[in-house]
């Protein structure tokens, strides 16, 4: 609360100065007065960070004042609004978007050159804010920059990691990771508030007492608490004068913290255990698909749903009193997956034990005001959390399970009377040797709507995963088929095509993609189809001239560029990608290169620290890599690139220069895959499973455009039971050969049997992801591909119709649909200049 401007003093004067002007004159004062006055740097300054600092500053305090409309329109008109949580939100770079949904892109650029100064330059000097894993991280992003741009009062929450994704370099062909100090120059698009920090408890027990109305109150005491300190950032919709905020946390020790330290008489020792509490948000655990079960992992998720709803119904008090009965009418939070869901819980214990409310009052309100996003299948994802450690971090929380659990075991006794099987599969907690809470089923009893990513994502959920709660609550389950922001991954990274697009078809696409359906008559226009050819090209180029410092092989345009980047896991099968390369590595050594296909083959992404067999994966990709692009025999008909430190801002220079996206995750594993839709978007054409997205992005592009292979779903789910690699190998000349190349140790000659793990999941009748069933047929689709792109013309007008037919992918799409259908918000126009 404000100290200085008294509630009963008239509102001081403090007036906003006018509108900062936004044409290239007043960009450019403010530019160099922020260099030299706020910055304190001149000409002899080298570091082109400051530069960028100063123009930062020069437009994020064009944001401010919208920001400021935006805040107090939400709370003027006392809207319905809804919170976006999420332990990950992967922004990228800030900078050149903020430029774009301001719609000073070309005057920004003016101004720079006025200055003598490179803009490029300056926005390679910005450090990605890397705080999150993958998919899920810049889903969330995405979300926030679809939720401006629509107008709608949403917030997002997460945690402001002081470290943020591992860089990753390679040395000996191996992943090592360094840790990513992202804010060692600080960070001029945050702004810290202080003054709505909250206290958040850990440990100690609980007590009843009997409050004066005669009620069971339990308080929770003898905690170690700490600080959570909001640090907000401006999320500007695109050219609306919407401005949404982002509020990160940071922990922090409280003052008694230092005091009662301080008073034991050990003053260094007291501001260094200042430390155990700011460890919490020290660092973004770089898992991407595996539960984790660290104790300071769940203190990260509850101090994220703590402080998130501490803030919530501090704002809800100070509009409305102490009076909940709407405040589910105005309200709600939307869980990204079950890491923050640990706030159903935390719901329940602010309304009963911080505001009074009797169990049904708080329980009724929780049911109605949370939803849960699933988006993983996979088993060894999904979160459980030992009871014994949560007893000892959160006890009150746990008591609260306990009894969420009980009340609603009671409701599926009354559904399926003497059904001990289910109550004990249905349970949110799992008995055995050691007790665990099951996260994603308390995230389904607290929640009312329950969404899967894709199509088929959602439809496995509810047959297979979360069978029984579909039969008790079939009206909660729901789809959400994912999609990607069109400003980042189209207008502002590849400006080439957006220009043409525009050209040609206007500027609606912006704001509304499925304009981009009438691209498709110009597929059959010649001249049209030389443009998009050569602005293609341009972009390979591009590409190619981005890596040359870091790489040093030598790319070559008129190749096939072949991308696969994402995440390294097992199921996203990069291994089936190795094999292929490596068959047209023995085609070529063996002469077999009639009517040849030139291609580079460039894969990237990063292995989480602790997982073996994708660091292995890694490993073989630089030494087959080497062995090949060392061969003079091969020379340009194939390369076969690592792409070191896969990041948001590498996939905004990777995308427009890609000619085929690699999507071949066994079918029924990639919940829904957002890369897919980037390079889609950008014209290129995908060789993909059955798997996720693809199946909706081949649906829009029509069976012609999209080379499709593999087993689907259910053919994988049927061959388990009798799935023989050995003799599948055994049978497939070409196969054989390959792994006959990595037996022999073709590619590992100084380094005996360091793939042997590999080539043993590849031949074991357990391998879960089925790599060799697919060979055969990931060959076939690859062959269509190279009989395609041999006839240009007929790539370019499948790439054209690729790019016309991914209207569907953009989150303005999915979000409009989450708003329609669980959130139920009222745009809300802001006025600007
Ligand atoms: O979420 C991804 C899915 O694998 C992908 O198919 C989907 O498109 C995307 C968006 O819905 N999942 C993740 O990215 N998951 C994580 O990054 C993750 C992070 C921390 C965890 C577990 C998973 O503890």
């Amino acid at each position: 609360p404000n100290k200085i401007f008294k509630k009963s003093q008239p509102k001081p004067s403090i007036t906003l100065v006018p509108s900062l002007g936004l044409d290239v004159d007043d960009l450019v004062t403010d530019f160099k007065r922020n260099y030299s006055h706020r910055l304190g740097r001149d000409q002899n300054c080298r570091s082109p960070h400051y530069a960028y600092e100063a123009l930062s500053l020069t437009v994020s305090d064009r944001l401010i004042e919208r920001w400021k409309n935006t805040y107090n329109a939400y709370r003027d008109q006392d809207c319905r609004r809804a919170y976006y949580l999420s332990m990950e939100f992967l922004m990228g770079r800030t900078l050149s978007n903020a430029m774009l949904n301001l719609g000073i892109s070309d005057a920004v650029h003016k101004a720079m050159h006025d200055v003598g100064l490179e803009l490029e330059e300056l926005l390679e000097s910005e450090p990605d804010a890397g705080l999150g894993n993958g998919g899920l991280g810049r889903l969330a992003a995405c979300f926030i920059d679809s939720c401006a741009t629509l107008q709608l009062p949403v917030t997002g929450y997460g945690l402001r990691y002081e470290y943020g994704m591992f860089t990753q370099t390679i040395a000996n062909g191996e992943q090592v990771e360094k840790p990513d100090h992202w804010l060692r120059y600080g960070n001029i698009w945050e702004i810290e508030r202080s003054e709505y920090a909250y206290r958040i408890k850990f440990g100690g027990h609980t007590e009843r007492h009997i409050d004066e109305n005669g009620n069971v109150r339990v308080c929770w005491l003898d905690t170690h608490d700490i600080l959570a300190i909001p640090y907000d950032t401006p999320v500007p919709g695109y050219q609306n004068g919407t401005v949404n905020t982002l509020r990160l946390w940071k922990a922090a020790a409280t003052e008694e913290f230092d005091l009662q330290e301080f008073n034991a008489g050990d003053y260094a020792e007291s501001v260094a255990a200042k430390n155990t509490a700011e460890n919490i948000t020290m660092v973004l655990y770089p898992n991407d698909a595996n539960e984790n079960g660290k104790a300071l992992r769940l203190r990260q998720q509850y101090l994220l749903a703590s402080a998130s709803l501490q803030d919530v119904i501090a704002g809800w008090v100070r509009d409305h009193g102490r009076h909940f009965a709407h405040f589910a009418e105005k309200n709600c939070f939307q869980l990204n997956d079950t890491h923050p869901s640990i706030a159903v819980a935390e719901l329940m214990r602010l309304l009963m034990d911080i505001h009074g409310l009797s169990w049904d009052a708080a329980w009724k309100i929780t049911r109605n005001t949370m939803a849960y996003t699933n988006h993983t299948l996979l088993p060894e994802a999904l979160e459980r959390w030992s009871v014994g450690l949560f007893k000892q971090l959160l006890p009150r929380l746990m008591e609260i399970i306990f009894e969420i659990n009980a009340h609603f075991l009671a409701e599926v006794s009354t559904h399926w009377p003497g059904d001990n099987e289910r109550l004990k599969r249905m349970s949110l907690i799992e008995e055995g040797p050691q007790q665990y809470v099951r996260m994603a089923y308390l995230a389904i009893v607290g929640s009312y709507s329950v969404n899967g990513v894709a199509e088929l994502h959602s439809k496995l959920l509810q047959q297979g995963l979360f069978r029984d709660f579909y039969e008790l609550w079939p009206q909660k389950f729901n789809n959400k088929t994912n999609g990607v922001t069109p400003r980042r991954w189209l207008a502002a990274c590849n400006p080439e095509l957006a220009e043409l697009l525009t050209e040609t078809i206007g500027d609606g696409w912006i704001t509304d993609l499925s304009e981009l359906q009438k691209l498709k008559p110009f597929a059959e226009d010649k001249k049209f189809r030389k443009r998009w050819h050569t602005v293609q090209q341009e972009a390979k180029q591009r590409l190619i001239d981005f890596k040359k410092q870091e790489l040093d092989v030598d790319l070559k345009v008129n190749a096939l560029f072949d991308v696969q980047v994402k995440r390294i896991h097992e199921y996203k099968r990069q291994l089936l990608n190795v094999l292929h390369v490596i068959h047209l590595y023995d085609r070529i050594k063996r002469g077999d290169i009639a009517n040849w296909t030139n291609r580079c083959v460039l894969i990237g992404g990063k292995a989480a620290p602790g997982y073996f067999m994708a660091k292995k994966i890694i490993k073989l990709i630089n030494n087959v890599a080497n062995v090949i692009n060392h061969d003079p025999e091969v020379g340009d008909k194939l390369k076969l690139v690592f792409l070191p430190n896969y990041r948001v801002s590498a996939m905004e220079k990777i995308c427009p220069g890609t000619d085929l996206s690699e999507q071949i995750s066994t079918a029924g594993k990639e919940a829904s895959g957002t890369g897919n839709m980037k390079f889609m978007m950008n014209g290129a054409l995908t060789i993909g499973t059955l798997d996720g997205a693809n199946i909706e992005i081949r649906e829009e592009v029509g069976d012609d455009n999209f080379f499709l292979f593999g087993l689907t779903e259910s053919q994988v789910e049927e061959l388990r039971h009798h799935y023989d690699p050995v003799s599948m190998i055994e049978n497939d000349v070409d196969l054989k050969r390959v792994l006959m190349l990595l037996e022999c140790g073709h590619f590992s000659q100084f380094e005996p049997g360091i793939f042997d793990a590999v080539i043993a999941s590849l031949k074991s009748p357990q391998d879960p992801w089925m790599t060799v069933a697919d060979f055969r047929s990931f060959i076939d689709a690859q062959k269509q591909v190279e009989k395609a792109y041999k006839d240009q013309d007929r790539w370019t007008r499948m790439s054209i119709l690729n790019c016309a037919g991914s209207g569907k992918f953009s989150t303005d799409r999915t979000i409009n649909e989450y708003n329609q259908e669980i959130w139920k918000l009222t745009p809300v126009p802001i006025s600007h200049p």
